[in-house]
Order: C-alpha cells, then structure tokens, then sequence
C-alpha cells in the first residue's frame, strides 16, 4: 500500500508523456527554415572574397581563398564537414579573393576562374580532390574578378561579366565545357560586376540578380534567366532592394533559388540580412525567426549530405571582416536545431536533452533509460531477458518512489 501510490503515479506520469510525445508529433505544420550559428573547433580565418562549392565526388563542400589578415590574400582551401571545418592543405600558389568557383556535376570537378590580389587573374583551376592549373585561356577572356554557376541543361560553366584591371567593367557571358571557353554573347544584363548567380533546376536556367556599376556607385536588382543562348529580363511582381555581392544557392528541398545578403547602400553602407526564394517567376521573402547580420561577399554554397545551405564569412565594412559559419535548413518543430541536427524532429526540445545517450532525445524517445530502444512500446522498453535492466528500473522506480513519498511528507508537515 505504501508503495502503491509512487508506482501508479510513475505510470500515471510515463502516460502522460506518452499523450504529450505523441500530440505534438502529431502537430507537425510545413517545415519551417531557418537560419542557425555554428560553433566550429576548427575554421577558416575571417574573410570576404571566398567562393564555396559542393564536389559530391570528391570531398564535400569546399571554400577557397578570399580576402583578410596576414597573409591577406588566402590560398587555402578548407571542407566543412559538419560541426567542423577541417584544413585540406590543399593551396594554389597565389592566394586571390574575387575569384569564381562553381561545382561541374558532370564531369565531377570544381571549376575556379580569376580572381585578384594586387592584380587580375585569367587562370582557369579545377578541383578533384587536388588543384590543377588548366591550359591559359583564349587572351580573349580578360583577366578578372567574376561570378561562375554551372548550367546542368548545357553541361557547361557560364561565367558573366565582372570586374579588370584599369576600373574594367565586363558585361559579356562565356562558357567553359572542360577544354575551352566560348564567348556566348556580348548582349544582355549589361556591364557589371558583384551579380549574384544561381541554377533554377526546375525551370532548366541560369538566374542572375543585380550587381553594381562602381564608377557611377550604382546597385540594381534586376533579375535575368539565361536558356543557354538568350538573357531574358524577367518582371516579377515583389522583388528585393538594389544590391551586390549577394549570393545564390538551388535548394533542393524546396526546389526553389535562394539568396542571401548583398551590399544595398553606398554612404552610409547597409546590408541585407534578409533571405529571399526565387520561383521562376516571382521573388519571395524567406522569413526566418534567426537571421545572420546583414553582409555581402560572403561565401555560400548548399549542402545536399544535410539538406543546408552553409554560409562563412563576408564583410561589412573594411573593419568588420567576418568568419562566422552558418547553415540554413528545414527545422520542422521550430526549436532552433536544424532537422539535419535535431534529435527529436518533431518535437521542440532545444535543449536536445538525451539521458540514455541514444538517437533519440528525451522528448521523444518512448524508452528514455533504454538506449536499444527509441519506439517501444513501453512494455518492451527494458528486454524481460535483461536481468540488470530489471535491477536498473527497480532501483529507478524505488528511487522515484522514495523522492515521492519524501516530498509529499515533507508537505504534510
Ligand atoms: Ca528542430
Ligand atoms: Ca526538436
Ligand atoms: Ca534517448
């Protein structure tokens, strides 16, 4: 008898959690994205002018190069594995920001052109696991700062305009398809440098927003699709400020071109920190309860091995030189873990507690004190062949009991 009342208020207590687990699985809405800071061990110095890109063959989501302190011009390339950046000790002999870099699916290489630092490249270098220095191009493609997406229609690399030497200013569009670059053509955005440029998979394009025309300090935002021989101006009904610098990434959950960032003003300087969707025909904020300061020349690329996007560094002034990680990803119960890292998907629990050090946290986990077992049911959460899991929920519930019974005498008095 006196132990009869902790036991059934144990039970009482375990089924009540049971309903509560279960009713807020239940809950599930469309899965919410939003925005979370890493805290990597390792990571790359604070920088701006890198370019980030996603090698499925090789090793993963690769960073080079960019723009900070000693020695400023960055040579090294780093992989994000996730929670960790780890060093792949792989340079290029000159360090370069600036520079484009785009991932070419089909022949399993990262393709990397350009870049500054001091002055102009026209290098072409690809990436499989080690960086080779491709043949020079045609003298025809000036050396210079630029934006690379790989178009997966045509099997190529598109690289449009960007900024040379002498306050050049480039408006011209070429292709690269592993041996050459071909001048596609000279008509379309228009001169201009710091685009951000993106692939619409869904819709077969090359999308491109924006930019700036340095000399006459002015930012755009229009938005151009590219069908492998034409720039078509699109005319979406809401469409984001004025910028560059921002950055592009195709989303494979949502299926959608998204954009993050970008420089929107000159004197005083201002950054978005806004995240907008592309449809294919309209542009969309991308509302998140987190969002990373605003900045622009960050480096940005999506991550299919965890359904993210991974975003490093970017400026915001010449004094503020970032080199924080973020990732951007679906997180279904809005707790601020991402899915990818969630170990209760479906139920808010950001605090991931997970007493029996299982996959599944204690929220959700129907066998909290059984790390052979995250479903149940209940009844078979301790094996009836175990003797010593028989001791360990004996002497749990004795424990609990004794706690019970010391708290509600204690209250009596
Ligand atoms: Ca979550
Ligand atoms: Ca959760
Ligand atoms: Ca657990």
């Amino acid at each position: 008898m006196r132990f009869g009342k902790p036991i059934a208020t144990f039970v009482i207590l375990l089924a009540i959690c049971h309903i509560s687990v279960n009713t807020q699985a239940q809950n599930l809405g469309t899965p919410t994205y939003d925005w979370v800071q890493r805290t990597p061990q390792d990571a790359p110095s604070a920088r701006y002018g890198a370019a980030a890109a996603f090698d499925s063959a090789h090793d993963g989501f690769i960073l080079f190069g960019g723009f900070g302190s000693s020695p400023s011009y960055k040579n090294d390339t780093w992989s994000w594995v996730g929670p960790d950046w780890s060093d792949t000790l792989q340079t290029i002999p000159n360090g370069r920001d600036g520079h484009g870099m785009t991932y070419d699916v089909d022949r399993a290489v990262i393709v990397l052109f350009g870049g500054y630092n001091g002055s102009y490249f026209a290098e072409t270098w690809e990436w499989n696991g080690v960086w080779t220095l491709r043949p020079q191009a045609p003298m025809q493609l000036t050396a210079r700062a630029t934006t690379l997406v790989y178009d997966e229609a045509r099997q190529e690399t598109i690289l449009f305009g960007g900024h040379g030497a002498s306050d050049g200013l480039f408006g011209d569009t070429w292709s690269w398809n592993g041996t050459q670059w071909i001048q596609e053509t000279t008509i379309g955005p228009g001169a201009r440098t710091n685009v951000a440029l993106g692939y619409d998979r869904v819709n077969g394009r090359v999308v491109l927003f924006g930019g700036s025309v340095p000399s006459s300090q002015t930012l755009l935002n229009d938005t151009w699709t590219w069908d492998g021989s034409t720039w078509m101006q699109q005319s979406p009904t809401t469409a984001p400020s004025a910028r560059r610098g921002a950055l592009m990434v195709f989303d494979e959950l949502r299926q959608t071109v998204l954009m993050f960032g970008g420089e929107t003003a000159f004197n005083p300087a201002a950054w978005s920190d806004q995240t907008w969707e592309w449809d294919g025909d309209n542009w969309l904020p991308l509302n998140t309860a987190t969002k990373p300061s605003g900045r622009w020349n960050h480096a940005m690329a999506y991550d299919p091995r965890s359904g993210t996007t991974v975003m490093f560094g970017g400026l915001r002034t010449n004094q503020a030189i970032l080199g924080d990680t973020w990732q951007l990803g679906p997180d279904s119960d809005s707790d601020g873990v991402l899915d990818a890292d969630d170990n209760c998907p479906a139920v808010a629990n950001t605090d991931q507690a997970n007493f029996d050090g299982d996959s599944a946290g204690d929220a959700c986990d129907v066998c909290r004190f059984d790390p052979s077992n995250t479903t149940g049911p209940s009844e078979a959460c301790i094996p009836a062949t175990s003797s010593w899991g028989l001791v360990t929920m004996s002497l749990l519930l004795a424990c609990f009991g004794s706690i019970v019974l010391l708290r509600r005498g204690l209250a009596m008095r």
